[in-house]
């Protein structure tokens, strides 16, 4: 499609449109986008600031980086023929296997001609008298478009911690997002890891074997459970791909689109010992049976939490030869689930290696990196290579990065200031024709389900405008606030939002990002799903539509 094409304007006349849809972003949701739009007939154009489809699984190259949702449960459903075509190896694949299949997607659909690679989007102003967007590039470039849709991920703008000398470090240093696609050589290397979230973990049990000395810097210890992956014989792929349409509607049906969903019981409606033998079963199973098949109360009620807490700790403390190392291993600020759970092999095992050290930097703090590596209170501590697993300006702080200005110049960062403000996840009263895909106030858990689900949302609306002569399609004020009500008041009670992570909007390497905001939906899936096609069944008459 020739990129140079003008599409007339129509209704509201005057100037030519370069295309109908401006996708921001060739990760898994805009990609789906991108063949969805297209299936409406419609002149899409994506931009993309890697060089590469992927989004996640293309920035996120660091060793050990893989799924924590089951392989076969996270790629895309919407094609029979690509679920017949792949085969997953492992039951959590690692992210050379992931980007592998978001490539054979990207060549299967042939979307690689109409996205443009290198090509950050920097800012885009609503036109309200031509209803559309002009969509400016790094390069100075500009593309007006109909409609604008926002496909940027919740967790993809890295944050490097804020510790003075970070750019005197002679060594090697890489953020764990910003990976360089050469292998990094490890042998004999004296390597620092600062940050033990979801990648810390997986970086560490991966690295520690092949490093000549590893130290973490442990701010907060996260509480982790066995992934147990295994490979994907012959025989177990095709009872998988025989059980797809199955599991795909029970992914439809659990609560965070996992395959895994809460038990109907409380904590204390079994014995001591069932609740036992529940919890050596969960920490036994694949994946994230422990964390989201859990007791229905263990994320809404403390004394239900300790329990799961307590096993934990005691298998922290079986694991850890060292008793010293394993009680600064345990959480004491959080309780088990209530930030996001990193799945670990042999994570805790490394710690009882002789080329390994936890620096817990609570007791001794970072007091700068210097040109020879690491210094804290009391040591300084040589480095080759610095590993900075520090984690993301999580959910809202990628649109930040855009100069997003709505009707009237209304820049969306200052709209959002207070925390975001969204009708169901995908539009925002003032910023007419533009979606977001995964936005705040989305239901996130299994994102590809979500995805898919958004994707399709955003596409029926669209249809919907293009059906109907519709050139302007806008939440309202009212749909927003009563929306962002409905949001916050799903979140009382709730564990996780009384605890500092990137789930409730806390960053302390970004000015402005620490103070606790609800940032994520946090209802079941399906909740979500029939609120928004509620509102698609009665026409979107609760958006403004001209
Ligand atoms: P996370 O989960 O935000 O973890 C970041 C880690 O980095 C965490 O341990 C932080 O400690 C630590 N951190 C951040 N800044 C600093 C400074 N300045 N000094 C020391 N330590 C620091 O990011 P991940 O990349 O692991 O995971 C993000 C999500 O991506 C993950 O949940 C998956 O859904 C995919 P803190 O806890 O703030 O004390």
């Amino acid at each position: 499609m020739a990129a140079s094409r003008e599409i007339p304007h129509g209704a509201n006349g005057g100037t030519a449109l370069d295309c109908d849809a401006i996708i921001i972003g060739a990760g898994m949701s805009g990609m789906y986008q991108l063949i969805r739009l297209r299936e409406l007939g419609m002149h899409v154009r994506v931009f993309e600031a890697g060089t590469g489809v992927g989004g996640t699984w293309y920035w996120n190259r660091y060793p050990g980086a893989r799924f924590d949702s089951e392989s076969y449960s996270y790629g895309y459903s919407f094609s029979k023929e690509l679920l017949e075509e792949w085969d997953w190896s492992e039951h959590f694949a690692g992210q050379p296997e992931t980007l592998r299949y978001l490539n054979l997607v990207a060549d299967k659909f042939d979307l690689r001609r109409d996205i443009q690679f290198r090509s950050r989007v920097t800012a885009a102003t609503y036109q309200e008298e031509t209803r559309s967007w002009n969509v400016t590039l790094e390069n100075g470039d500009h593309f007006r478009t109909r409609f604008l849709i926002t496909a940027i991920g919740p967790l993809s703008t890295p944050t490097l911690p804020r510790i003075e000398g970070i750019d005197t470090f002679a060594g090697k240093s890489f953020h764990t997002a910003r990976w360089p696609h050469e292998p990094v050589d490890f042998a004999d290397q004296r390597v620092a890891v600062i940050g033990t979230g979801a990648t810390g973990v997986q970086t560490i049990q991966t690295i520690a074997g092949s490093v000549g000395r590893l130290t973490v810097f442990q701010r907060t210890p996260n509480w982790c459970a066995p992934l147990h992956n295994g490979k994907i014989d012959r025989e177990t792929q095709r009872k998988i791909r025989a059980a797809y349409p199955e599991m795909f509607r029970r992914c439809q049906e659990t609560f965070a689109c996992f395959l895994h969903t809460p038990d109907p019981r409380g904590a204390f409606e079994v014995t001591d010992q069932e609740r036992e033998a529940f919890y050596e079963k969960l920490y036994a199973e694949r994946g994230f049976g422990i964390w989201q098949g859990n007791f229905r109360d263990i994320l809404t009620d403390r004394k239900a939490n300790a329990t799961i807490s307590d096993f934990v700790a005691r298998k922290i403390r079986q694991r850890v030869t060292d008793q010293k190392v394993a009680e600064k291993l345990i959480p004491r600020n959080h309780g088990f689930g209530t930030r996001r759970l990193p799945l670990e092999t042999f994570y805790y095992e490394v710690y009882n290696q002789n080329n390994v050290e936890l620096v817990d930097i609570t007791e001794t703090p970072i007091e700068r990196i210097t040109p020879d590596g690491i210094k804290t209170g009391d040591r300084e501590y040589p480095f080759d290579i610095i590993i900075y697993a520090t984690g993301f300006d999580a959910i809202t702080g990628s649109f930040d990065r855009i100069d997003l200005r709505g009707a009237g110049g209304v820049r969306l960062k200052d709209k959002w200031q207070p925390g975001p403000q969204t009708f169901l996840g995908v539009m925002v009263d003032g910023f007419p024709n533009m979606m977001m895909l995964m936005g705040p106030h989305t239901a996130l858990g299994n994102i590809p389900r979500s995805i898919e689900y958004n994707v399709d949302w955003v596409s029926g609306l669209i249809r919907h405008a293009r059906e109907n002569n519709l050139t302007r399609v806008e939440a309202t004020a009212a749909g927003v606030a009563s929306w962002t009500d409905h949001v916050k008041a799903l979140g009382g009670g709730l564990l996780s939002n009384e605890v500092d992570s990137w789930m409730t909007g806390i960053n302390s390497n970004v000015e402005g990002k620490q103070v606790r905001i609800i940032a994520r939906y946090s209802g079941s899936a399906p909740a979500y799903r029939a609120r928004c096609d509620e509102v698609a069944l009665r026409g979107y008459d609760e958006l403004a539509l001209a």
